[in-house]
């Protein structure tokens, strides 16, 4: 059998570690044709990588890029360098087998990174199927052209199968569990068990690249089948967070609920969350099942409260859907990380005010508030174009290393980073993005802390009670 090496390339902690659920989910589709092995990253940082490869001698290498920086303007964090230095340019010192990359970050600048990088192969979008294909095609020397998303070095430069896009229907995917490939046990304290119930996005967000990765067309998970797979990783694991990783959480109607009721039928005691719950389909009967289901914390990303605002972000909702949603959310006491995006086309003092307005009136002050400045300009996105007919960017520029963020012109970077400073001065659970990652210390004494109480409060509940002291 040929042996192929996936290797996660992600060495970032914060919020948390996050383990590769794509790389375990192609390593699972490969495995009855391919000896595969994962080489995780997160907390070796490629000290090892080199090691891995000269004894485990692969015929190919894929890497995935999963984070490209951390949407944090001012953070200057920007992933690629360390990747190229410490992942791709040691295995390249070793070994001349086919390189070939891949995954989230990949498939939002797939062409430029296969240029930067000088890999053999790149596939952008999902990898189950196309993965195998490309692999099986180059074992027996067939031709590469009717595979599609797939990205090959030419005699001069980087060439793109014109076959369109693939996203296969989800049912075919093997969800075997993570722990299965690589060792979860240094996730289980901060991190989670990352679960996918379905794919694709529909929605038309302008800055958003979801529906370039997953498509725009939702594929299910039969609820059935994914409850199974929780009943099996719980049985297996004990007790570990699952933390749901679709684009949107309650998209399309229905499939939420009918996800909670299969959890709920199981009679096990799992802990859950999730990030993206769309204000459109929340009612109580969706956070009722939730609860029961055994959901503990949510995330919710409005973006803004303001109707105006909304509009231009194209989320699809208004005001009324928001609080709606956010009274429910206090009715049935679920903690939540509300997330916020100021600057936005149309962002002016008044809608600004509009979204301070919704987050003194009805939300939780125990909840946390993210408030980020500014919206990261990705290629293939409507705020591309929009971008571009405002002289922002140019057609040709690179995107990549040298981040755009958008800001709207009535408010402008510095004025709404002083106006996001001072709104977050008088609410202790407000915090600028800048300033969101909790320091090692403060992770600690929070670890301490939950230990000593026996807390059983999320993690943001309790770094925010050391906030609250450290700021008085
Ligand atoms: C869920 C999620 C989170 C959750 C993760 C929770 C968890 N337990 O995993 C949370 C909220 C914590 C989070 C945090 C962050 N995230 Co995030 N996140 C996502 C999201 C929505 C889904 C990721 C996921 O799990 N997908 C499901 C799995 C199955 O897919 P996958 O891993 O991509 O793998 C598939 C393909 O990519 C491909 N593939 C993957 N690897 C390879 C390799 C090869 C060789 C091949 C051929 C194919 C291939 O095949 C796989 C199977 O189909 C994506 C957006 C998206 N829709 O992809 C953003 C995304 C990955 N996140 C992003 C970012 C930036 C971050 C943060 C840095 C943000 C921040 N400032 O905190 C942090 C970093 C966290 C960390 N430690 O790395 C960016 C990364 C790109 C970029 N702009 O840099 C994305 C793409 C969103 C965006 N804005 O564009 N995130
Ligand atoms: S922001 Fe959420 S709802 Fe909007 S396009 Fe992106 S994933 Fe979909």
């Amino acid at each position: 059998m040929k042996r192929v090496l996936l290797v996660n390339t992600n060495i970032e902690k914060l919020p948390y570690p996050v383990p590769p659920l794509g790389l375990c989910l192609l390593a699972a589709h490969l495995e009855n044709n391919y000896e595969v092995r994962i080489y995780d990253g997160v907390f070796d940082e490629g000290n090892n990588l080199t090691k891995v490869v000269l004894e485990f001698k692969p015929d190919y290498i894929g890497f995935s890029i999963r984070n490209i920086d951390d949407i944090v303007q001012d953070r200057h964090i920007y992933y690629i360098d360390r990747i190229i230095s410490d992942f791709i340019e040691p295995v390249k010192k070793v070994t001349s087998v086919p390189l070939i990359l891949g995954g989230s970050g990949f498939s939002i600048f797939p062409q430029e990174l296969m240029n930067l990088i000088g890999a053999d192969f790149g596939i952008s979008g999902e990898g189950e199927v196309v993965l195998s294909q490309l692999l099986s095609a180059l074992d027996h020397h067939d031709d590469l052209d009717g595979i599609p998303n797939l990205y090959y070095k030419g005699a001069n430069e980087n060439f793109k199968n014109s076959v369109p896009a693939l996203f296969e229907q989800i049912d075919g995917i093997k969800f075997p569990g993570i722990d299965r490939f690589i060792d979860f046990s240094p996730y289980r304290q901060r991190g989670a068990y990352s679960i996918q119930t379905k794919r694709g996005c529909a929605h038309n967000c302008i800055y958003c690249t979801y529906p370039i990765i997953e498509g725009k067309k939702y594929r299910l998970r039969v609820p059935g089948e994914f409850a199974d797979e929780i009943e099996e990783v719980h049985h297996r694991l004990g007790d570990v967070m699952f933390e749901f990783v679709d684009s949107t959480f309650n998209d399309p109607a229905g499939h939420a609920e009918a996800i909670c009721r299969a959890i709920i039928r199981k009679k096990i005691k799992v802990r859950l969350r999730t990030m993206g719950i769309n204000p459109c389909h929340t009612g109580s009967e969706l956070f009722e099942l939730m609860i029961k289901a055994g959901f503990t914390q949510i995330d919710a990303t409005p973006d803004s409260a303001s109707p105006r605002v909304l509009k231009h972000l194209g989320k699809g909702f208004g005001l009324k859907e928001i609080e709606r949603m956010a009274i429910l959310l206090r009715q049935f006491n679920l903690p939540t990380m509300w997330f916020f995006l100021f600057g936005a086309p149309g962002e002016d003092e008044d809608s600004f005010a509009e979204t301070i307005d919704f987050i003194d009136h009805f939300i939780d002050p125990l909840d946390l508030v993210y408030m980020n400045a500014g919206l990261r300009v990705y290629p293939g996105t409507p705020l591309y174009r929009i971008a571009l007919e405002k002289g922002l960017i140019l057609p040709e520029q690179s995107l990549l290393a040298d981040s755009v963020y958008y800001f709207s012109e009535k408010l402008g970077k510095e004025k709404l980073d002083r106006m996001i400073s001072e709104a977050s001065k008088t609410r202790f659970n407000c915090i600028p993005a800048l300033a969101s990652s909790p320091s090692s210390e403060m992770i600690k004494e929070a670890l301490e802390l939950r230990k000593n109480e026996n807390l059983q409060e999320p993690m943001f509940r309790t770094l925010l009670r050391i906030r609250r002291k450290q700021t008085g």
